[in-house]
């Protein structure tokens, strides 16, 4: 069959991405399959399956990344990669991530199954922990340069026990970097996790770049006291400090000039009880944008007005640096590629940013990036709504798998073949 006719089995691309749901799945349909934890384990066991099935080799990377890698007609060309994760966020949908993994996965079984053999070898990466701390696609950027408590998790557990488990090591971390000559091209293929595309009605987003990120873990020290022995005036109340901040992070999202988004999305009360004055608050603050600068000015307004906070509420606080993400922008020419695919599968489509961070990300700081979108019913991701067409998640694995037959002509290979495949 000519490659230009070759389209991925949708049948079982939707099967896979049902079963892989299985794993983790919650009472109500939804998926909670946080990294390291049992599930996640159970779904790298099945992922790696899938591969093997797909004509791939398997390896785990140092960060734990599991790697599956079908040959090329040239042994040493650099890779065309693609993937993405299948950890999720504690109740999740089915696609954030996964989508990305198998329809890869997919894309090298049609490879497999007719025989096609491209330039460069096919690389599908399952990245670790991507929703905390995008350790594995970091790890492989060379960009892991914090300490191992940066990356403990958030019951405590060390990441040199949670490495272990899915048989990463974090003494050998530096080992998983990778370069341009390894990779020539990652592209991630993701559900949208917004609605641009569902109220455009298209079926394809050609994704300029991803936005930058700064993640804080903020604790706000009170005095725990009693509710009905306390004069309002003597008191430190934490968690009206932390209310106030929390109020004070929606303001820099919403009144600072800009489409910057910010977001308190977790908080702890300490101890927790109706007639106990708050001693003490746990909260965490995401704050995304397309610029470093922009992002740095929101931080630093931040920083400025929980210091006020504090002192008007007679209490204090401290604020950690939980995640940094610089912005990527994809590279110019993938996005071409990925246009003109779009256009020759009469796929139509629109050009947009990527609000959501993604391994793509990462990995775009040593070699080309692109990412293809698809559309998110309702705009809605991270939650058990989450829903793509079956139809949908087809075209974007199409798109993908012709992306890939584009650019194994884009990159040149100047390796002699050094055998030929059957
Ligand atoms: O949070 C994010 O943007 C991604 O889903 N981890
Ligand atoms: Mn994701
Ligand atoms: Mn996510």
């Amino acid at each position: 069959m000519p490659v230009s006719k070759l389209t991925v089995n949708s049948d079982r691309l939707t099967r896979m991405l049902f079963q892989l749901a299985e794993i983790g799945k919650l009472p109500d349909g939804g998926v909670s399959r946080v990294a390291f934890t049992t599930d996640d384990l159970l779904a790298r066991q099945q992922v790696k399956a899938w591969m093997i099935a797909a004509g791939m080799t398997v390896r785990i990377d140092a960060a734990g990344n599991i790697i599956g890698s079908y040959a090329g007609l040239y042994d040493d060309a650099a890779a065309l990669a693609t993937g993405s994760h299948i950890d999720t966020v504690p109740v999740a949908g089915r696609y954030d991530g996964c989508l990305g993994v198998l329809a890869g996965i997919e894309v090298v079984r049609v490879l497999h199954e007719t025989k096609t053999r491209l330039n460069h070898p096919i690389e599908v990466i399952v990245f670790t922990d991507e929703e905390r701390s995008v350790l594995g696609c970091k790890a492989m950027a060379g960009e892991v340069k914090e300490p191992a408590e940066y990356y403990a998790r958030l019951d405590g557990s060390p990441i040199q026990t949670c490495l272990e488990t899915i048989g990463g090591d974090w003494s050998q971390i530096p080992t998983a970097k990778r370069d341009r000559a390894q990779i020539a091209a990652f592209v991630e293929l993701h559900v949208e996790q917004g609605g641009v595309l569902e109220h455009l009605g298209l079926p394809i987003g050609v994704v300029d770049g991803i936005v930058g990120q700064y993640r804080f873990a903020a604790n706000v020290m009170g005095r725990m006291n009693h509710a009905g022995t306390t004069p309002m005036h003597m008191r430190k109340d934490a968690l009206v400090a932390a209310a106030q901040m929390v109020l004070a992070v929606n303001k820099i999202g919403t009144e600072i000039p800009g489409d910057q988004v910010a977001t308190v999305g977790y908080l702890n009360v300490s101890p927790n009880a109706t007639n106990t004055v708050p001693g003490n608050v746990d909260f965490r603050i995401d704050l995304r944008d397309r610029s470093q600068d922009h992002l740095e000015l929101l931080v630093s307004r931040m920083k400025d007005e929980f210091a006020a906070i504090a002192i008007a509420t007679n209490t204090e606080f401290t604020l950690r640096e939980t995640l940094h993400i610089l912005p990527t922008l994809a590279a110019p020419h993938i996005k071409d590629v990925i246009q003109q695919v779009s256009e020759q599968l009469d796929l139509p489509y629109t050009y947009l940013p990527s609000r959501a961070g993604h391994d793509a990300q990462e990995i775009g700081r040593f070699t080309d990036m692109g990412m293809i979108f698809v559309p998110s019913a309702g705009g809605i991701s991270h939650s058990i709504d989450e829903y793509t067409s079956p139809e949908h998640c087809t075209q974007g694995a199409n798109v993908l798998l012709h992306t890939f037959l584009q650019l194994d002509k884009v990159y040149a290979v100047d390796a002699v073949p050094l055998k030929v495949r059957e």
